[in-house]
């Protein structure tokens, strides 16, 4: 070899380390890997509802575990106080307030994710995953009029699930039905279903007009058809068959949840089991009724933990845990009375479901959005507890950063390192939502523009948040927002709500901009 081309070789050498250095530094680019993906998501589920949490009078073992087992995340935000929105941003990675169609939904709402939008199901699609949505939907269906005795759609087949089995809205609401891939289950043409959300179908009975048919009775809303001795939220005809049964539907979904694993574990899959608990109504497996001694609220959080614990079981049985990156989140605060009699305040005994949070499902103040946030992947997640700012909303990103797309949410940051518990550089700020109103949160600080509307809604008991003053909270030591800074802190303020213009929108500015 002659100097020349020996120098070549060195300098070319030299090109290979550093490039194959660049590829397992950490914090550079690793090589994309496949683990499946499941997304185990509650509903209501408040942040003091869980032991790992906090929790004392209620026990839920299994869902500790996978807190304790994994990164357990006390800053963990939905991106709204309900469900709807909630859902939208953890599957389109954008905020939900950006979608005006993106509030809580009657049942037969159309479907409110457009079909060209990025997803998370779609962009693991695309690097070539089995992708299920087993469980609460309630992102709508259909175009606008929907025929329930035909397919129904676009729904989440057309958002990027392969597999769907679910229930269209919420347990409260109609159609009580259960739609498997477009399809609802047990459809008989004889007795076709028809769904409305503004006046009865003659001659059927109804909450208001038919107490004696009820088993459970309703306190505020609900009041409309009555399936299974349970007054519901709109009214429906047909489809005896068909209907669910509510006590079952956690061992249903269950179920679901466990055969889709056993049929894709060969290949990667994702999984969305959206669970229906603790949302109204609660109804509690015979098995699980006095489980908890706090009434069918603690009776169906037991019952869930329960679910997941067999969830993981059948991950293991299936030799899959190691394999299987897993999320546990709820998609909004906790609830007491949502709208039926059935003890939860009554027998909740010293039980906190908020936690130290102030507020709760509804609420712009802190346990609306802040939830029970865990990732678990046994073997390569290191155990711990972090504070790091995260979202929902970050999950598109950061998972698609883990299995090499490109893909990304629109509001939704790479926060890969924090979820695999490298970092705890999680965000800098996030937009919270409810019902329709926002905050700002920046670092440790809350801002929350004044809003007209009632500081506490009386039927379910929870301070919204409204006020007719800015209020500015420093999370860091007062976790409760007992204390508002805005008067003492009037700079921060500023520039908070100057940033959190900037994010919004002008629409917002107008009256809400302070003016010294
Ligand atoms: C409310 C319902 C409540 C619950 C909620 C949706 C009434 C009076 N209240 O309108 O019971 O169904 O909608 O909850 O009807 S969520 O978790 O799906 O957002
Ligand atoms: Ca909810």
């Amino acid at each position: 070899m002659n100097g020349k081309s020996g120098i070549k070789e060195i300098v070319l050498l030299g090109l290979v380390f550093f490039f194959v250095g660049l590829l397992v530094l950490p914090g550079c680019n690793v090589a994309p890997e496949q683990p499946n993906i499941v997304v185990i998501y509650m509903d209501d589920l408040g942040y003091g509802d869980i032991g790992a949490y906090g929790a004392t009078s209620l026990e839920t073992p299994n869902i500790d575990k996978l807190a304790t087992e994994g990164i357990m995340f006390t800053e963990g935000y939905a991106t709204s106080a309900t469900c709807t929105p909630s859902r939208y941003g953890l599957l389109t990675g954008m905020y939900p307030w950006k979608n005006k169609n993106a509030r809580i939904l009657p049942g037969t709402a159309p479907l409110i994710i457009d079909t060209a939008q990025v997803t998370l199901p779609k962009m693991l699609k695309a690097e070539g995953y089995i992708t299920g949505i087993v469980g609460k939907w309630h992102l709508g269906l259909g175009d606008g009029v929907v025929d329930w005795n035909n397919r129904i759609g676009p729904g989440p087949n057309e958002v990027g699930f392969d597999y769907s089995y679910i229930m269209a809205a919420t347990q409260d609401r109609v159609p009580t039905v259960y739609i498997e891939n477009g399809y609802v289950v047990g459809q008989d043409p004889e007795d076709p279903i028809q769904v409305n959300y503004k006046e009865n179908f003659e001659g059927e009975p109804t909450g208001l007009e038919n107490p004696e048919l009820l088993t459970m009775h309703w306190h505020h809303g609900h009041n409309s058809s009555i399936v299974n001795g349970i007054p519901r939220i709109g009214y429906m005809k047909g489809g005896e068959e068909a209907k669910w049964s509510d006590v079952d539907m956690a061992d249903h979904f269950l179920e679901k949840a466990g055969e889709f694993v056993k049929q894709h574990k060969d290949e990667p899959f994702f999984l969305y089991y959206a669970l229906q608990q603790p949302h109204v109504p609660r109804t509690p497996h015979p098995r699980f009724v006095g489980s908890s001694g706090m009434g069918p609220r603690g009776d169906v959080i037991v019952e869930a933990d329960w679910c997941v614990g067999q969830f993981i079981k059948t991950l293991e049985e299936e030799g899959l845990l190691e394999n299987t990156l897993v999320i546990f989140s709820s998609d909004n605060g906790p609830v007491l009375n949502d709208g039926y009699y059935d003890d939860a305040v009554e027998k909740l005994g010293d039980h906190r479901p908020s936690g130290p949070l102030r507020g709760g499902k509804y609420s712009l103040f802190e346990a609306g959005t802040r939830v029970p946030f865990v990732v678990y992947w046994k073997g390569r997640i290191e155990p711990k507890v972090s504070d790091a700012l995260v979202c929902h909303l970050d999950l598109l990103s950061s998972i698609a950063s883990l299995v090499g797309s490109d893909m990304k949410g629109p509001d939704s940051e790479n926060l890969l390192d924090v979820f695999m518990g490298n970092s705890e550089q999680g965000r800098e700020a996030l937009v919270i939502e409810a019902t329709s109103r926002t905050a700002f949160r920046k670092g440790d600080w809350v801002m929350i523009p004044p809003y007209d509307g009632p500081a506490i809604n009386t039927l379910v008991d929870i301070e919204l948040g409204n006020s007719e003053e800015y209020q500015l909270y420093n999370l860091g030591n007062d976790i409760g927002q007992k204390v508002n800074l805005a008067d003492k802190e009037k700079g921060r303020l500023n520039d908070m709500v100057t940033e959190y213009i900037q994010i919004r929108g002008e629409d917002v500015a107008v009256e809400q901009l302070i003016l010294e």
